[in-house]
């Protein structure tokens, strides 16, 4: 390739927010993207890593119905918990934009109007499935229907999740509608469609030889070569069934509204806008730091990387780049790494099925571990074909890779080398002393350039872990803890050989294990470095090594077992591994300070506490406001006996007015918090004040 890239723009699929993420998810997309973008920072490569939340389209819509609540409160609920997992986790995205902002809109609109006015799209007047019982029509995966390419029963009016085809919801062989399950009749409607077939021919060329004729700039042409054999397949595939016309709009009352004249009523189809998030997320980073955001979108030096899992494919080799190719003045991508399926203990992931590993249950279950998922997920990512996780090699490939190659060459070392020198380097050590340290080193750099860069990140996980058990089987073979009395310096060269080993081998996991590269450099005492042989790492003598601390912990049989309980659990239908928050309420609307600053809230003690007559859930209390006695009826009466809340501290708001019930007046309310099971707690100091304390 002569051509040489300046940045990278490198994308990662837009989750839905409708629901939490799943170590699928994670495997397939966002943690191979994290690792390619780690290690170009590392590079000095100026790189945007952008991802956010898709919030259109009927997978938003159908899980608003299924809770019963609002589009705009499931998006607000699952947007925040996908960002703060991924946050956990150390997907390291420059921005976690929406797809509900003003600017998206703004940004997706503009696309949609330049796209019509070069007259792009063809309106198309059609019958279209309407369910009369919900007077809706039902686009995508608001109809169901028989797979007329495989014949699964269930394939979604826009896609068959079992055979990856893009469908048409008159493709499907009997049809039925999801919301009243009914049989749709056909109506007329009106759309904007993309004339797919008029871009078949320069996309066969691009997809096969990287570039096509009457190709300008800024569009770059890629390698070919580079493209994973499974993408390249799937959209030859399509290529062979011939494109077809593809509607870019639809009836419904949630998207961003078709911004042209008729087309009132109508959205965006979600896959014309959700892509073009990529953008209005850059342009928002770019807006939030000073750049350019145009450089990463329409500049030829800029390589577009979309990280997805493979039932995107289609949308991101085909669709969006003939989007792009239509508007002009964009980029397009160089490369599609997706990946194939991760399973789960021998079955596939299903949400509905709720057989999951929850990204933010496990951050919960396994506190601080998140390189150990990194590592697991990263060693069987499913980059060449569907691949699975289990909890027993999960287990084991902690217990002895990382604790007992890893892990434990650098333990030995650090803690040698405070017992024989008090953590004080003893001979300054730049460049290895044995050539065959230095060779494996570079070799380790080389294999992790070639195979990251081809995006093979297990192979290139596996050349650092070779490492690591190089040093290891390097260490035990010199046994310094011998020669210590026999050959003290030879024990010393020896150990500092090792301690430039464990550096290298922190550069080199920085992109995979961030947490862990960082305990070695603390533990060094040393700045993290760049990736590389021509970054050298220096021990300066008498340079002095922080304590050493256990990089991994083994993992003990009983934490596996209660994992694989649990997942038994749940597909029995038993909540405890609930995918869906349930009992985490939706955000709810701004308030102004002056809103709050209404609410007299204040530390109470209970006095006395009965339960009134009659009632299951009220206990009746009196409590010390500090101002005055009070009685207050509260619904706690099945979470507390009268007689353990006695003396204990609350939080209550002195200003509602009264109220009453079962003919007792109410003066205030208690804040209770409930928590998963629904159990209610107090909410109070954290040790006994005095009460009337203001809350504020
Ligand atoms: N939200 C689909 C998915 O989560 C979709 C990706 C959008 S990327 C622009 O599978
Ligand atoms: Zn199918």
């Amino acid at each position: 390739m002569n051509h040489i890239p300046k940045r990278y723009t490198v994308t990662a699929a837009l989750p839905y927010a409708n629901g939490p993420l799943h170590i699928g998810h994670i495997a397939g997309a966002y943690l191979p993207a994290d690792i390619f973008v780690r290690y170009l920072r590392l590079l000095g490569q100026d790189v945007v890593f952008i991802c956010g939340s898709d919030e259109h389209g009927a997978a938003i819509t159908l899980r608003a119905k299924k809770e019963g609540v609002t589009p705009k409160e499931i998006i607000d609920k699952y947007h925040f918990i996908n960002k703060k997992a991924f946050e956990d986790f150390g997907i390291s995205f420059d921005i976690f934009h929406r797809t509900s902002e003003p600017l998206h809109y703004e940004t997706a609109q503009d696309f949609f109007k330049t796209l019509d006015a070069k007259g792009s799209f063809e309106i198309q007047r059609t019958e279209q499935f309407f369910d009369e019982e919900f007077q809706q029509f039902l686009a995508d995966r608001y109809i169901m229907g028989t797979c007329p390419k495989c014949g699964h029963p269930d394939a979604y009016g826009d896609q068959c999740e079992k055979c990856g085809s893009s469908l048409n919801p008159t493709d499907l062989i009997n049809p039925r509608s999801i919301l009243s399950g009914k049989t749709p009749i056909l109506k007329e409607t009106k759309h904007w469609y993309l004339p797919m077939q008029h871009h078949q021919q320069w996309l066969e060329e691009w997809i096969t030889t990287g570039k096509f004729e009457g190709m300008q700039p800024p569009i770059a042409p890629h390698n070919p070569e580079a493209w994973k054999p499974n993408v390249k397949g799937q959209c030859l595939s399509w290529l062979k069934d011939g494109l077809k016309s593809r509607a870019m709009t639809r009836d419904l009352d949630w998207g961003v509204p078709v911004p042209v004249k008729e087309g009132e009523g109508k959205v965006l189809y979600v896959w014309l806008d959700a892509p073009i998030g990529y953008i209005s997320a850059t342009r928002q980073w770019a807006a939030d730091n000073g750049k350019d955001w145009r450089l990463y979108w329409q500049d030829e030096n800029t390589r577009l990387i979309h990280f997805i899992g493979k039932d995107n494919i289609v949308f991101h080799c085909i669709i969006f780049p003939i989007i792009l190719k239509a508007h002009g003045g964009y980029v397009l991508p160089d490369n599609v790494p997706a990946n194939e399926f991760l399973n789960l203990e021998g079955d596939k992931i299903s949400t509905s099925r709720n057989h999951a590993v929850w990204l933010h249950e496990y951050l919960q279950d396994f506190p601080g571990k998140q390189d150990e998922l990194r590592y697991v997920l990263t060693s069987i990512a499913p980059e060449n074909g569907d691949s699975e996780f289990t909890w027993k090699d999960f287990q084991t490939r902690i217990n002895s890779e990382l604790v007992a190659i890893l892990g434990n060459f650098v333990n030995r070392v650090m803690v040698l080398y405070h017992k024989y020198y008090q953590g004080v380097i003893q001979s300054e050590r730049k460049k290895f002393l044995l050539a065959e340290n230095e060779q494996i080193v570079r070799k380790t750099y080389d294999a992790l350039k070639e195979n990251i860069e081809q995006y093979k990140f297990r192979q290139a996980l596996f050349e650092v872990m070779d490492l690591a058990r190089y040093g290891n089987k390097y260490l035990t073979e010199n046994e310094p803890w011998k020669r210590f009395a026999t050959n003290p310096q030879q024990a010393e060269q020896t150990l500092t050989e090792c301690l430039l080993l464990i550096a290298h081998l922190g550069a080199c996991l920085q992109p995979f294990l961030p947490a862990t590269a960082q305990k070695i450099f603390t533990m060094l005492n040393l700045e993290n470095p760049s990736i590389g042989w021509n970054n050298p790492i220096e021990l300066k003598k008498g340079h002095t090594l922080n304590n050493p601390q256990l990089l991994f912990e083994k993992i003990e049989d009983e934490i596996i077992s209660q994992q694989i309980e649990k997942l038994k659990q749940a597909k029995m239908g038993n909540k405890a591994n609930s995918p869906v928050i349930t009992n985490t309420p939706p955000a709810k609307p701004e308030i102004t300070y002056d809103d709050f600053a209404k609410l007299d809230l204040r530390v109470g003690t209970i006095l006395e506490a009965q339960k009134v007559p009659k009632a299951d859930k009220l206990l009746q209390l009196i409590i010390d406001t500090g101002l005055d006695k009070r009685i207050v009826v509260s619904g706690i009466a099945e979470h507390y006996k009268p007689e353990e809340i006695i003396g204990k501290q609350v939080t209550i708001l002195i200003n509602l007015a009264p109220r009453k019930l079962r003919g007792i007046e109410s003066q205030g309310m208690i804040l209770m918090a409930k928590d998963d099971q629904g159990k209610l707690h107090f909410v109070c100091p954290e040790t006994v004040i005095n009460p009337g304390a203001d809350i504020a």
